[in-house]
């Protein structure tokens, strides 16, 4: 077995970086493989920065647009391998898919672009250099989550064109570890809360190697122990619990110990938050406290980066989203690096995690389908359902698996506008939602993104959902430019929800104006930053009207690069905050909004 657990060093277990300058190639006609360019090395490479998307890089646009196989390979130097260690390659996540081989030899391969790829490499490696592989590949299809589709132009050239609104970026996007783990290794561990009056009970259950015992210490802050257990599984018990709130997290540190004979053989260290989550009525509680969701749809997405990650915008991105008052945000529309969660523990932020279910719709511009409620059926007439729910399923279960014990994670997104109105669609979900259901030990919410044609009278897949989650663009998509028609329409929509699905929570997940910072326009017109504003504040007055909107997650985040077409100018400009992290006006109105809030 492999543990997927976040790397980290101690006395016991070793993590070495491998992130910098990597050798690279490009392969549009699929020789590497024939050819044995991971045996005998990478043909005339260029260099690659890693992590990062390879696209935004290139002067050329043959190399931004560039899809099929890719090439990179780097040195590694393990220093010693002591007895019984074993050792790992740990891939953040590479897109979308890839295989691993160290010194010329295949260690494995993942399908799936946004999460780890853990590989062992105890055999293949050796004290001294080695030489690692990978082959990677960033095509999609309609069984690849999320999906598309390749076209290939006359010349031969061939270019991916996703169901989706965002660019196709690809390459290693996050951080790559070397991993050496003592022979009985932790492999993975779970926690849960229950809050009792002054008092609260943390269950834990551990996987580990062999027959060692088990011991498990809870410290605060100061590094004071608060609690401690034996046995692979038990509870804690903490009195006067400092809890992890929105926006003011307090964070224990877990230390897991495999013992044996007085012996350690494995330690692994975490952060825990305590608190609850859960949905009563048309609430959602943290805590046993109701909370309002303000902020985001967002993308990793940055100018040059593309989608790689860097600590840099990820501390900037929280600190915009500080200011404006934001306590949320959906890692909309793939699971995003885990130092994204490791912030949000720390910060007291929100997470509604999502799963890489995007594209589920055919079309290549989807989001105006979509927005306009007319989608056409998908599953259907899929090619090879059962293997697109079986990636889609693997997804999830990586995802829970990956991030379940973060405290900022509230909530589990199965899709994001899927085509959610037939009997294909209701069998395609229902087994997805049953999974995450069955694999979250802390049972948190469950739900789905859906657009417009997922309405009140279409809609099969809401009464899945915890909390039901809207896409819509009432003054953009719909009456567009006319701002009364729209107040109209929506609240029409919204007042037969309230009629269909009465007592369950809505949570807006997207509402937005591509807006460019340049222009400014009395009276406003379509993608001036008045209009923004003004159809901003027309949401604010329609959401306080229903009681059971409980939160407010805004589309976007930040402007960001999607592929090419008459919709887009250079990319998405829904931004609140402009691509290089600078306010639009209407994020003032936010901020005062959400600071009062
Ligand atoms: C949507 C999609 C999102 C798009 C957005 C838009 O409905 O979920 O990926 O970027 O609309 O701006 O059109």
């Amino acid at each position: 077995m492999i543990s997927e657990l976040y790397p980290v060093n101690n006395e016991i277990r070793r993590a070495q970086l491998l992130d910098g300058l990597w050798r690279f190639r490009f392969d549009p006609r699929g020789e590497g493989e024939g050819e044995a360019w991971a045996e005998k090395g990478l043909p005339d490479p260029i260099s690659m920065p890693v992590p990062g998307s390879f696209a935004d890089l290139f002067t050329e646009a043959w190399q931004r647009d560039y899809c099929g196989d890719f090439w990179y390979e780097t040195d590694v130097y393990l220093q010693e391998l002591r007895p019984g260690q074993r050792v790992f390659i740990r891939f953040g996540s590479v897109t979308h898919r890839c295989q691993v081989y160290l010194n010329g030899r295949k260690a494995g391969e993942h399908e799936g672009g946004f999460l780890p790829v853990a590989v062992e490499v105890t055999e293949l490696a050796r004290v001294g250099r080695n030489r690692l592989t990978v082959r990677a590949n960033n095509e999609l299809n309609e069984t690849s989550i999320p999906c598309g589709a390749v076209r290939t132009a006359a010349d031969g050239s061939r270019r991916a064109q996703g169901y989706f609104d965002f660019f196709n970026y690809a390459g290693i996007h996050r951080s790559v570890w070397l991993v050496q783990l003592p022979e009985q290794a932790i492999q993975d561990y779970s926690v849960t809360c229950r809050l009792e009056a002054d008092e609260a009970e943390i269950r834990y259950e551990t996987d580990a190697e062999g027959d060692g015992s088990i011991r498990v210490e809870l410290r605060d802050r100061e590094g004071a122990l608060v609690a401690s257990g034996e046995g692979r599984q038990g509870s804690l018990r903490v009195r006067n619990p400092h809890l992890w709130q929105v926006r003011n997290a307090y964070l224990y540190t877990l230390t897991v110990c495999l013992t044996r004979e007085g012996r350690t053989l494995d330690r692994y260290d975490a952060p825990l938050g305590i608190r609850t989550v859960a949905i009563e009525g048309q609430r959602i509680l943290l805590n046993g406290q109701p909370v309002y969701l303000k902020g985001f749809g967002k993308h990793e997405d940055a100018e040059i980066l593309g989608r790689g990650f860097h600590w840099a915008v990820a501390k900037r991105d929280f600190e915009c989203m500080k200011w404006i008052g934001a306590n949320c945000f959906r890692t909309s529309h793939y699971p995003y690096a885990e130092e994204w969660y490791q912030m949000a523990d720390q910060e007291g932020f929100l997470i509604i995690d999502e799963a890489p279910g995007v594209g589920l719709m055919r079309s290549f511009a989807n989001f105006a389908a979509a927005g306009a409620g007319k989608s056409n059926g998908f599953f259907g007439d899929c090619p090879d359902v059962e293997l697109l729910q079986r990636n889609h399923r693997a997804a999830v279960e990586e995802m829970i698996r990956r991030d379940k014990n973060h405290p900022s994670v509230i909530a589990w997104s199965i899709f994001n506008e899927a085509e959610t109105i037939t009997q294909a669609a209701e069998d395609y979900f229902a087994p997805l939602f049953e999974t995450a259901r069955r694999l979250d030990p802390q049972h948190r919410p469950v739900t789905g993104v859906l657009e417009k044609t997922s309405s009140p009278d279409r809609c099969r897949c809401w009464p899945m959902m915890d909390f039901i989650c809207l896409n819509r663009y009432y003054g953009w998509y719909i009456s567009g430019g006319d701002l009364q028609e729209a107040r109209r329409q929506f609240e029409e929509e919204m007042d037969q929800w309230a009629e269909k699905a009465p007592g369950v929570p809505f949570v807006f997940t997207e509402f937005g104006t591509d807006t460019l910072d340049s222009l400014h326009k009395l009276p406003s017109v379509m993608w001036s930053q008045e209009y923004q504003q003004e159809y901003m504040e027309m949401h604010f007055s329609v959401f306080d009207r229903y009681p059971f909107i409980q939160g407010e997650l805004a589309w976007n985040f930040a402007d960001f690069q999607t592929g090419q077409g008459i919709m887009r100018v250079n990319g998405n400009k829904k931004g609140l905050f402009s691509r290089n992290r600078q306010p639009k006006e209407a994020a003032w109105a936010f901020r005062r909004r959400w600071m009062e809030k």
